[in-house]
């Protein structure tokens, strides 16, 4: 999927160095003053980019590389490395999850499953009895189930697409091993886009020709020294740079921390008054939720009324501003999009977003934007316009200005580091009779509709008939809107297989469940720092194998060889030999590029990671500075070369939700519409700043954040005292689609009309046979929308949603969130 900034090139390399690697001689684990070790430690100093592990085993996280403190056998503790500039506190839990008590401990079928064969009792999914079986019986049932299915219908039948957030980790990548084994038994059905980006990276390939919320942002050095503005446009770095889909190297937290010690001006665009806005003394700008396109068209309204503008800019980089003008006068549709037309839309004061435009057109801006504000229905709209506006700035590709939609996301802007990369392992090639994949988030219409066709990106794609879902290191019960649609989808099927280290719901909604190690119990490579590829760090195994739980590489692996490809599947490598075999390639690049690195087997036995050297002139590296410079030699990889304020290619598409020109389409919910005469409050879902998703929900982590042992929902006094609720009473939140409990935090940092859940807590039904049913841990996607942005990128909506709270009366319900099902150990 996405972030996987991985080079093309990179790839290519790794493929063709797959055969002819030497046997590893027995690499155990351990670093005892032996003769080798000594031996190692003389050799290492002359390896200038190696850094030696303090006290600790080396692995690393999503949350940041660290060192693992170990006593007889166990994980005791952590200590981060001494590179990282801010180091994170979710290192802290990796204990915990190793010693989870809700770990799933051996295999599981679900009783009536066992019994009566594929496609019994679905309706008993998140209710039925477990059996425990042996491995050797897990992977008899499962590989003949992929057998039957493939021989039956054919690879459409088999939906192992599995998005989600796994664990980091370039060989024991769960996702590419499934796709890689569906592969090699006969393909399957998959996806494309993801849940983060699923509006904007669609929309900015037709309008800059790249997905740009993956790019390399201007350097952060060269925006500490040229910004003036920096707007955060629904953007909340101090949350989301905690973690990256790489190894953070938390250069954009560093980033952010030098703009607060200059004292650059920050102003926050959000309903949210974020604690990190806060420490950068950011004006706060609430506008109403899903209205941000308004609020653009506003300032672009003013900048061109009081002639702000860039013309020049817009005339050689630029096509279609004519039509936008013509529809900011109201040319089009009798509708000037002024700043008192968007007051009245946003909620914004006039003069505030008059005052804004003419701020940003008097200083170098930097406009910073998020992803929330696309997770929402015609999402493709804000981003759009947000380009559009920088281009009547006019500063697209000077340093320190323009646009970047991925300062908050994996440190963009962290300058890019010169040495080698880590391949991760191979998902092989579909085979020519795979079926086209659908787009992520319609995977429960997919599911419930089969033979249903839906327009998406010029395309249209038919929904198969889905007989098996598998899914290894996603968490659908957490990540898709509407859970009580996706619990009647979910029925659909003959059999789910879920490969899990937890009970997740989604594990507990599964036919067979089989348990995996985290990443602390097996050995791995990862790369640090997705855009500066600062860093290779070595993920040590930390501890045994929990319970009877295997790596997902050895369950692939045997599933494999029932299935009569397991030497395609290894290629002969067990996970030694794959390490040394990725490491010897990064470092052959690393050559080039004038590192020198140790043999594999020396690094790993050194207990080290690499960093590597970053160039002068990457430190000062501006997006869209090459364009800017020769638009003819550097066009951008739209149809015109240039931004494309009005896009033919989308106006040709002939869709109603997203037509050639960006402008603002009101939701399907929101304050003004319909939807709000019954459910007033308007719903923010935004990523939890002490979990990634739903990953350490079942920690002590979430003891900082619970209240009243639910979820945290942020509302305002006004609304707050208007129903009686007061901070830590337990509060039920719910709309026509579902209802969750969650504990009230009252608080004048969010406005009026809107109200917080973070998305992530994991589902909790009180009654799992009834959909519908309250879910006691507060799973704020009971209550979202499961629709497409537009029929163009056909994104998820996971940041709309109108509702209702009140204070909960009666006995507050038990909490089994994060306990194994009933009857488990
Ligand atoms: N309403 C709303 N919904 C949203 C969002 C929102 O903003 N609002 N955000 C969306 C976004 S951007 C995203 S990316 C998704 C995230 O959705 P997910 O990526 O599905 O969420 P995670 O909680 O990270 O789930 C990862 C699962 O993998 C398991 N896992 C970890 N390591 C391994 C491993 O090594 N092997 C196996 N087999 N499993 C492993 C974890 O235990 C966990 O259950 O959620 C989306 N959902
Ligand atoms: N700690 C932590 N870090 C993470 C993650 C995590 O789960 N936890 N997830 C990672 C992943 S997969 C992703 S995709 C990114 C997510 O990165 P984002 O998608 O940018 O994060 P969100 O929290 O969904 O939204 C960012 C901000 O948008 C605001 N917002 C929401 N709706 C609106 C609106 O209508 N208007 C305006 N102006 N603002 C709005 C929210 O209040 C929030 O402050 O984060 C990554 N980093
Ligand atoms: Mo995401």
């Amino acid at each position: 999927m996405k972030k996987d900034l991985l080079s093309a090139w990179s790839r290519r390399r790794f493929l063709q160095a797959g055969g002819g690697l030497m046997a590893a001689s027995a690499l155990h684990f351990g670093y005892s003053k032996s003769a080798l070790a000594q031996a190692i430690g003389k050799a290492l100093p002359q390896f200038t980019a190696l850094r030696p592990a303090q006290k600790g085993v080396l692995t690393a996280a999503y949350w940041g590389a660290f060192e693992a403190i170990i006593e007889q056998g166990r994980m005791v503790g952590v200590q981060p490395v001494k590179d990282d500039p801010a180091p994170n506190a979710l290192i802290e839990m990796a204990p915990w999850q190793v010693y989870a008590p809700n770990r799933i401990k051996t295999p599981m079928v679900r009783k009536s499953w066992l019994e009566n064969g594929p496609g019994s009792h679905t309706e008993l999914r998140g209710r039925d009895a477990w059996v425990p079986v042996s491995w050797d019986k897990a992977i008899d049932l499962v590989s003949d189930e992929i057998r039957r299915l493939q021989q039956t219908y054919g690879p459409s039948s088999i939906y192992a697409g599995s998005y989600g957030w796994k664990s980091t980790g370039m060989l024991h990548n769960c996702r590419a091993l499934l796709h890689r084994l569906m592969n090699l038994a006969g393909g399957f059905l998959s996806y494309s886009g993801d849940y983060s980006t699923g509006a904007a990276q669609v929309i900015m390939s037709h309008v800059v020709g790249s997905m740009e919320v993956y790019e390399q942002q201007t350097s952060w050095p060269n925006v500490i020294e040229h910004s003036e503005l920096v707007i955060l446009w629904g953007c909340n770095p101090h949350t989301t740079l905690k973690n990256s889909w790489n190894v953070p190297d938390h250069v954009g937290l560093d980033g952010f921390a030098q703009l607060a010690n200059k004292g650059t001006r920050v102003i926050s665009i959000d309903p949210v008054y974020q604690p990190g806005a806060k420490e950068l003394s950011a004006q706060w700008i609430a506008p109403h939720a899903y209205t941000d396109s308004a609020l653009i068209l506003g300032i672009a309204h003013t900048l061109l009324s009081e002639n702000l503008h860039d013309e020049a800019f817009l005339q050689r980089y630029t096509v279609g501003f004519d039509r936008f003008r013509a529809s900011l006068l109201g040319e089009s549709d009798g509708v000037v999009k002024s700043a008192d037309w968007a007051s009245a839309v946003c909620g914004v004061e006039a003069e505030v977003i008059r005052q804004l435009a003419r701020e940003m057109a008097r200083k170098r801006t930097m406009i910073m934007a998020g992803w929330g504000i696309q997770r929402q229905h015609h999402g493709e709209q804000p981003h759009w316009l947000l380009v559009t506006l920088a281009a009547m700035l006019g500063q697209i590709g000077l340093p320190g200005g323009g646009f970047g939609f991925s300062y908050h996301y994996s440190s963009g802007g962290s300058p890019t580091a010169r040495g080698g990369i880590i391949s991760g392992i191979s998902a092989g090639s579909a085979p020519a009779n795979a079926p086209a994949p659908i787009p992520v988030a319609r995977i429960a219409d997919c599911l419930a509709n089969p033979g249903k066709t839906i327009n998406f990106n010029g395309r249209q794609v038919t929904y198969p008939d889905v007989k098996m879902v598998y899914v290894a290191g996603g968490n659908p019960f957490h990540h898709h809107q509407d859970t009580n649609n996706l619990l009647q989808a979910w029925r659909r099927p003959d059999t789910i297989v879920v490969q899990e280290p937890y009970w997740t719901a989604t594990a507990k909604h599964a036919d067979i469940v089989l348990p995996c190690t985290t990443s602390y119990e097996r050995n791995d490579l990862e790369m640090g720092g997705d855009y500066s590829q600062l860093y290779v760090f070595p993920m040590h195994q930390c501890v045994a194998p929990q319970h009877q739980a295997r790596n997902d590489f050895d369950i692939f692996r045997a599933l494999a060889a029932r299935l009569g490809v397991e030497q395609a599947f290894t290629e002969g490598k067990d996970e030694m030999l794959w390490l040394k075999s990725m490491y010897d390639n990064m470092k052959s690049q690393a050559r080039g590029a004038g590192s020198a690195l140790p043999p594999f087997d020396m690094f790993w036995q050194s207990n080290s990671y690499i960093r590597f050297p970053i160039p002068e002139a990457n430190k000062q590296w501006v997006r869209f500075a090459d364009f800017r410079a020769a638009p003819l030699l550097n066009p951008l990889g739209t149809p015109s070369g240039k931004i494309e304020i009005f896009s033919q290619r989308i106006a040709g598409m002939n869709y109603p939700d997203c037509p050639g020109l960006p402008g603002w389409l009101p939701p399907l919910e929101w304050h003004g519409g319909e939807a709000a005469k019954r459910w007033p409050l308007s719903l923010n879902t935004a990523h939890p700043a002490l979990r990634l998703h739903s990953q350490l929900d079942n920690t002590p982590l979430r003891e900082k954040h619970a209240v009243a042992n639910r979820e945290e929902i942020l509302i305002n006094e006004r609304d707050a005292a208007r129903r009686g609720i007061q901070s830590g009473d337990l509060v039920r939140a719910f709309n026509d689609r579902g209802q969750i409990l969650v504990g009230a935090v009252v608080t004048a940092d969010i406005r009026p009309g809107v109200v917080r859940i973070s998305e992530g807590a994991w589902y909790d039904p009180a009654d799992p046979a009834q959909p519908g049913a309250l879910c006691r841990n507060g799973n704020v996607n009971c209550l979202t929308v499961d629709i497409g942005t537009s029929m163009l990128a056909q994104g998820n909506c996971g940041h709309m949603a109108q509702l209702e709270i009140e204070k909960y009366q009666g006995e507050p319900p038990p909490n089994h969130a994060h306990a194994a099902p009933p009857g488990v150990v």
